[in-house]
């Protein structure tokens, strides 16, 4: 492998859960690129389903980050942001683009706020379309389809889809202005789960896994820190798709055979080994 790629991940830390920062480091860092974090908050848990998480916002520390990061000249291949608490945090990580962004930094935005049909706790409609905003900076964008409605401003439709119904979604996302769309929780059919990835030049690809009953917490962090790892490893954007939902498929399969509480985060620890061996090792 050639030099190391620095990769500036714009997350919260829940301390339980699996999710965000705790999921995107060891991920990044298995793909074998350093993660330089920028957290955007510290909560004792993630907030889905569990009620009485601590929650210690910290944006008044990230323009002092930026500021500093600046002075040491550091430079970044990809900056890649998640789940953020405020639309004053939204305008900081797009102040982060515009200060580190040079033409071979690749920009990921995962616009995380919603699931199943349903904002996060604490979001509104109104943060949807900020978040639309950094959309427009990215490279790639990768919501699940609950975000990618609610970014649209349409209704939720439960699975499964027609194929036009998520080609549509996808090509209207792209006129957001990202290169690429990857949206994930596409299904066809009952039995399975997947997702579509959708190019400027109109190029579509579909990669497809099991469906496992029950709500997996933390799973589209998993697959966006995958992806991101991949594709900075210079997969092509379709592989980099298939390795992520391979590996998130495989952490929900062990999750949901263990039986474990599914709000405490998937085992995706233990796909980690088969995730490097499928990115061409260290
Ligand atoms: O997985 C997304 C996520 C990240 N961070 C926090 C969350 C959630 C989803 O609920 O609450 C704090």
């Amino acid at each position: 492998m050639s030099g190391q790629k620095r990769i500036a991940a714009i997350h919260d830390v829940s301390g339980i859960g699996k999710c965000s920062l705790t999921a995107a480091i060891p991920i990044l860092s298995a793909a074998g690129h350093e993660a330089a974090v920028m957290p955007t908050a510290v909560l004792s848990t993630h907030t889905g389903d569990i009620t009485g998480f601590t929650y210690r916002d910290l944006t008044d520390d990230l323009v002092p980050f930026i500021n500093h990061w600046k002075s040491l000249g550091v430079s970044f291949d990809g900056i890649y942001s998640g789940y953020l608490g405020s639309e004053r945090q939204i305008d900081t990580v797009c102040k982060f683009i515009d200060e580190f962004r040079n033409e071979n930094t690749v920009v990921v935005v995962d616009p995380a706020m919603a699931d199943g049909g349903r904002m996060y706790t604490n979001f509104d409609l109104a943060f949807a379309r900020e978040m639309s905003v950094l959309c427009r900076k990215a490279d790639i964008i990768v919501p699940n389809i609950t975000e990618a409605v609610f970014l649209l401003g349409e209704e939720y439709v439960e699975p499964p889809y027609s194929k036009e119904y998520i080609e549509r979604i996808m090509k209207r996302l792209l006129d957001f202005g990202p290169e690429t769309v990857v949206l994930t929780g596409v299904a066809f059919d009952e039995g399975e789960i997947g997702c579509g990835v959708c190019l400027e030049n109109g190029e579509i690809y579909y990669a497809f896994s099991d469906h496992y009953p029950g709500t997996y917490y933390g799973t589209g962090d998993i697959f966006a820190s995958a992806l991101t790892g991949a594709y900075l490893r210079g997969k092509n954007i379709f592989e980099s798709a298939k390795l992520a939902l391979e590996f998130t498929c495989s952490a929900i399969k062990r999750t949901y055979e263990a039986q474990t509480d599914t709000r405490l985060g998937v085992n995706f620890e233990q796909g980690l080994g088969e995730y490097i061996k499928n990115l061409g090792g260290f």
